[in-house]
């Protein structure tokens, strides 16, 4: 029984600092409408995908800061991204700012969600890996605030079931899923923890300026990295990995695009050329993945974590004596 998810890689071009939320959510809803005319039965937006990416600035005061962030999801501005979802039969995966209150203190975090294709939330992640600096540095030629503006994400890598079929029931309709965002896709332990899970599918919108102000000398292999982390990430844990990207120019800062989809061989089977909205599309066969789960990368018969001098997957690894 092959398992086949069609999935649309949705890429979003620069969002200006002035771009309101309902005029991006005009320009998503067209990549959904086109998305639905492919066959897609799912659409992954970049992170951050409602505003401009504003880390890139230094703001003195927080209010200017939490107007970036969405206090619910969803809004009255986003509420149509849902109802759209439902009418579609479309599901998506969206980044956003997330501004809660917990235990009577606001909380601030880089999020992503899942929306099946009735409209709900089926599972949420924080970003774990932010990089950049939490103090102004006017040395760059931009900033990079993340470590200012959000916390760490404090919900983990979490593989999620998701079904894309018409009914629940639909066994050949659904899958494990993992999300990340962004820097996370750097970091091999992400692909790793959610590969311990049995993930398929993990999905990952990005922004990602071409310049890296501590190490220029990177800029010219953006795109290199960007794919190589993706393609090993993918490979090494035989599942599908789909990287979406916020391009372009985006308030003076050039942001790569190179938006892509890849197999668990590691393959890149779809790619947007452009740095604007564009759709990516791929039939993602989610069985493909057994290919590799149950050879090269079967972990039950092949993996040694008891055998490599360190645990890693628990907080406050103990060194070897
Ligand atoms: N952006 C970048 C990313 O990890 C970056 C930060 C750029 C790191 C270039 C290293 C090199 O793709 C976000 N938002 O994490």
């Amino acid at each position: 029984m092959t398992r086949i998810i069609t999935v649309g890689a949705a890429q979003l071009g620069p969002i200006a600092r002035a771009e309101s939320r309902s005029q991006v959510v005009e320009r998503m809803l067209s990549l959904m409408h086109q998305a639905k005319g492919n066959g897609c039965d799912m659409v992954v937006f970049p992170e951050l995908a409602l505003t401009t990416f504003f880390p890139r600035w230094y703001f003195e005061s927080q209010e200017e800061v939490d107007a970036f962030f969405e206090r619910d999801m969803p809004s009255v501005e986003t509420q149509p991204l849902f109802d759209t979802a439902r009418k579609l039969q479309l599901g998506f995966y969206l980044g956003y700012a997330e501004l809660i209150e917990e235990q009577g203190s606001l909380r601030h975090f880089n999020t992503s969600i899942v929306v099946d294709r009735n409209g709900s939330i089926v599972a949420k992640y924080r970003k774990i890996h932010l990089p950049g600096h939490d103090q102004h540095e006017p040395w760059r030629r931009f900033q990079h605030l993340e470590k200012r503006y959000f916390e760490t994400g404090n919900l983990g890598f979490t593989a999620f079931r998701a079904n894309w079929g018409d009914d629940a029931q639909d066994a050949a309709r659904q899958g494990i899923f993992g999300m990340a965002i962004c820097n996370d896709r750097r970091w091999s332990e992400t692909y790793r923890i959610l590969g311990l899970q049995g993930v398929e599918m993990i999905l990952i919108g990005y922004n990602t300026p071409v310049h890296n102000p501590p190490a220029p000398e990177h800029d010219a292999l953006s795109h290199f990295h960007n794919e190589l982390v993706m393609q090993s990430g993918a490979y090494q844990n035989g599942t599908w990995v789909v990287g979406v990207a916020k391009a372009g120019n985006e308030e003076g800062v050039e942001q790569i695009g190179n938006s892509i989809i890849v197999a668990p061989s590691g393959e890149i089977v779809a790619a947007c050329t452009t740095t604007g909205d564009e759709l990516a599309i791929a039939r993602c066969d989610l069985d493909l993945c057994n290919s590799y789960k149950t050879t090269t990368f079967n972990f039950a018969r092949h993996r040694q974590p008891e055998q490599y001098g360190m645990i890693v997957e628990r907080k406050g690894a103990i060194p070897p004596p």
